[in-house]
């Protein structure tokens, strides 16, 4: 599996659900929701390693790790994180995260490139799934 390229979005659902289980207020949902909706994604994978650089207009976040290793990154509210990816299956990638401070819901996403060369992203916070759907640019 190579998840390498360059990554447009084509559809996204219950971002915002996402945010709001994740506490955050309804001024910033808005600017976030906005921002998020035209992501560029670019990642680069060499055979256990990824590295991943998703820009929006108000956060831009690059994040590398290593599969079956643990790294910090952030949750997507921002709270530093300790995340282990593992391989769920040979074109899935899930990973669980730890808040380093405080409590919320329990966080993940997973990655997974489908038969036709898409990309889906899920992010989960607590009850609630957002998923993502990207094509290579
Ligand atoms: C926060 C809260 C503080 C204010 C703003 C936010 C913006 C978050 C964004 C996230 C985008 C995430 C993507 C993820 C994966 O594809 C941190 C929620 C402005 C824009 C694109
Ligand atoms: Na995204």
């Amino acid at each position: 599996t190579d998840f390498s390229g360059k990554w447009k979005m084509k559809s996204s659902e219950n971002f915002e659900d996402l945010l709001k289980a994740l506490g955050v207020n309804v001024f910033l949902r808005k600017i976030a929701v906005r921002a998020a909706s035209s992501p560029a994604v670019e990642i680069t994978q060499q055979d256990e390693s990824l590295s991943i650089k998703t820009s929006t207009s108000v956060r831009t976040t690059h994040v590398s790790f290593t599969v079956g290793q643990s790294f910090d990154e952030a949750t997507v509210d921002g709270r530093p994180c300790t995340s282990f990816p593992k391989w769920e299956t040979d074109s899935k990638i899930s990973c669980e995260q730890t808040v380093q401070k405080g409590d919320g819901p329990k966080t993940a996403w997973t990655r997974e490139l489908t038969n036709d060369g898409e990309l889906i992203l899920t992010m989960i916070a607590g009850e609630v799934v957002c998923t993502r759907l990207y094509e290579r640019e």
